[in-house]
C-alpha cells in the first residue's frame, strides 16, 4: 500500500506531512495511513501537469505515441488484477468477484481510449464547406489542457479509469483526486503509470479530502478542466467556482432511476434485473435502479418473487467465498442509509424485507437488503438517492401513468423498460428523459457506450467517443484563398 503522493513522476510527503485512516468497512479496523494532501502539494501537482501539458510536449506526442503508454498501463492493471481487486475489497467492501470485474473494467477502459488516441491520427482534420468559396476552412481537435479529477469511492479504481484513460488520450494532463474513504487504487494506478514510463507531471495524485485537496484543485487557476463524479451538492459547489474562470466541465451526480416493468415481462428475469439494478455494490451505484414501477396484474407476484430471493443474500465479508453482499463504504454511509429507512417508515412506507442490521454481525457496516412498499410518492424514500441496498416498489396501471412516475424526478441518469412488446419497449425508452436506458436489463455498462445524466443527475457525457471529447476543444483554421481582392 503507498503512502505518498505521486507528483511529477515521484513519490512524496504531502507538505504539510498529514496523513488520515484508511478503513476496513468489514471489520471496522484502520488497515493503512493514506496521505492528506493540501493546497499546496495540489499547487505543486498542477505546476506539474502545466509544465507536461505547456512545455514538455505530451498534447504534441501522436495519439499512437500516447496509446503506447495507455496500453501499458492497461497491461500493468492486469498484471496486478487479483491484488488491486483485494486491495479495493479491504477499502470498499465489495465482494471480491465485483472488485475483480471492476479491475477487468478499469484496463478494458485504458485499451479502448489506446484505440481512440490512434484513431485521432487518422482523422486531425475535418474539412468545412463554406458557403463563401474565396475561404477554406477545417476543423482540428485539441486537447483543453490540465484536467482536475475528482472522484467517488464506489468504483474507486474504475472511476479513475473513466477520467484518466481519456484525458491523456486526448493529450491533457491531469491531477486526480480519489476520494478519502478509498485511496489505495488510485494511488496504486501512480505506481502502475511509473512502470508504464508515463512521463512526469501528465498524470499526478494528490490524496486528501474533498474540502482540503478537492476544494484546491477546483479553484487552482491553472486547471483548465473539472471532471467530477460525487453527489449533487458538490456538484453545484464545482460548477459555481467553475463559473469564476469559465473552467470546461463534466458532471455525474447519481439518480433516482426507475425501472418500469409490464405485465407481459418473464416475472423471474424481472426480479433478477430488479435485484442487480440496485443491489450489485451494496446499491452504491450512482445509476441504481432505486424506483420500481411494477404494473398491477403482476405486482404481487413479482413483490413475492423479490422478497423470497432477497432473503437468499448471503451477506458477509467481501473476500470470503459466496458473498453477494459486503458492508456499506463507512460509518456515515450506513448511518445516511439506516436513517434513510427510518425516515421512509415515518413517511407511510412499509418495510416488506430487511431494514436492520443482519444478526451475527458485531462489526462491519453490514445493512440487510431492503425492500420498501407504499412510500408515498411526495417522499424522500421515493424522490432522493439513498445510496444504499434499498428499493421502493409501487404499482401501475398504464403505460402513461408509468412513463409519468418514471419521469416525476429532479433526476434523470438511467430508467429501464422491461416488456415481450418490442415495439411498446422502444416507446416508453423514447419518452424516458434519461441519458441512459436499458431494455429487458439493467445497470449492462460499456466502455463504447455514452455515460451521463439529464437533468440534475449531470452534465456531460463519459465514456465512447463523447468521453474523449470533454477533454477536447475543436478549433477551426480558414484560410483566404482568392486572388481577388477582399
Ligand atoms: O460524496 P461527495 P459523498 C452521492 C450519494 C452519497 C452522497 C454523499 O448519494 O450518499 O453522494 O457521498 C470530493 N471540493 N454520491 O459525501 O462528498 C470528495 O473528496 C472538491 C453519488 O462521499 O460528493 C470525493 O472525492 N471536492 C455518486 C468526491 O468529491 C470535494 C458517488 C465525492 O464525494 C468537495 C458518490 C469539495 N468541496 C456519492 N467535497 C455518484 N454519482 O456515483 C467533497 N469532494
Amino acid at each position: 500500500m503507498q503512502s505518498e503522493l505521486y507528483i511529477d513522476g515521484q513519490w512524496v510527503k504531502p507538505v504539510k506531512g498529514g496523513s488520515f485512516e484508511v478503513i476496513n468497512p468489514a471489520t471496522e479496523e484502520v488497515i493503512h495511513r493514506a496521505p492528506a494532501g493540501t493546497a499546496e502539494d495540489v499547487d505543486i501537482a498542477v505546476k506539474a501537469a502545466r509544465r507536461a501539458f505547456d512545455i514538455d510536449g505530451w498534447p504534441q506526442k501522436t495519439g499512437s505515441q500516447r496509446a503506447v503508454h495507455l496500453r501499458a498501463i492497461a497491461e500493468g492493471i492486469r498484471t496486478r488484477q487479483q491484488e488491486l481487486a483485494r486491495l479495493e475489497v479491504l477499502d470498499n467492501g465489495k465482494p471480491f468477484p465485483e472488485a475483480d470485474w471492476d479491475v477487468a473494467d478499469a484496463a478494458g477502459c485504458f485499451d479502448f481510449y489506446a484505440g481512440l488516441a490512434e484513431q485521432l491520427d487518422d482523422n486531425p482534420e475535418e474539412p468545412i464547406a463554406l458557403s463563401d468559396s474565396r475561404f477554406t476552412s477545417k476543423a482540428v481537435k485539441e486537447p483543453i489542457g490540465v484536467a482536475g479529477a475528482i472522484i467517488p469511492w464506489n468504483y474507486p479504481l474504475l472511476m479513475a479509469a473513466w477520467k484518466v484513460a481519456p484525458a491523456l488520450a486526448a493529450g491533457c494532463t491531469i491531477v486526480l483526486k480519489p476520494a478519502e474513504l478509498t485511496s489505495l487504487t488510485a494511488l496504486e494506478l501512480g505506481a502502475i503509470a511509473e512502470e508504464a514510463k508515463l512521463p512526469p507531471g501528465v498524470l499526478n495524485i494528490v490524496t486528501g479530502s474533498g474540502s482540503v485537496a478537492g476544494q484546491a484543485i477546483i479553484d487552482h487557476k491553472g486547471v483548465d478542466k473539472l471532471a467530477f463524479t460525487g453527489s449533487g451538492p458538490v456538484g453545484s459547489k464545482i460548477m459555481a467556482t467553475a463559473s469564476r474562470d469559465i473552467k470546461r466541465i463534466s458532471l455525474e451526480l447519481g439518480g433516482k432511476s426507475p425501472f418500469v416493468v409490464f405485465e407481459d415481462a418473464d416475472i423471474e428475469q424481472a426480479v433478477e434485473w430488479i435485484m442487480f439494478g440496485i443491489f450489485w455494490n451494496q446499491g452504491q451505484v450512482c445509476s441504481a435502479t432505486s424506483r420500481v414501477l411494477v404494473q398491477e396484474g403482476i405486482y404481487d407476484r413479482l413483490l413475492h418473487r423479490l422478497i423470497e430471493e432477497t432473503k437468499r443474500i448471503t451477506i458477509g465479508n467481501g473476500l470470503d467465498e459466496g458473498i453477494l453482499l459486503g458492508p456499506l463504504v463507512s460509518k456515515r454511509q450506513y448511518e445516511q442509509v439506516i436513517a434513510a429507512i427510518e425516515a421512509a417508515k415515518v413517511a407511510g412506507a412499509t418495510v416488506a424485507c430487511g431494514g436492520r442490521r443482519p444478526e451475527g454481525f458485531e462489526k462491519g457496516y453490514y445493512l440487510e437488503p431492503t425492500v420498501l412498499t407504499g412510500a408515498p410518492l411526495d417522499s424522500e424514500a421515493w424522490r432522493e438517492e439513498i445510496f444504499g441496498p434499498v428499493v421502493c416498489i409501487q404499482p401501475f396501471s398504464d403505460e402513461n401513468e408509468a412513463i409519468e412516475l418514471a419521469n416525476d424526478s429532479r433526476f434523470g441518469l438511467a430508467a429501464a423498460v422491461m416488456s415481450k412488446d418490442e415495439v411498446r419497449a422502444e416507446r416508453v425508452a423514447a419518452a424516458f428523459r434519461a441519458g441512459i436506458v436499458w431494455i429487458n436489463c439493467s445497470q449492462p455498462t460499456f466502455t463504447e457506450a455514452p455515460w451521463g445524466g439529464y437533468k440534475q443527475s449531470g452534465i456531460g457525457r463519459e465514456l465512447g467517443r463523447w468521453g474523449l471529447d470533454n477533454y477536447l476543444e475543436t478549433k477551426q483554421i480558414t484560410r483566404f484563398t482568392s486572388d481577388e481582392p477582399w
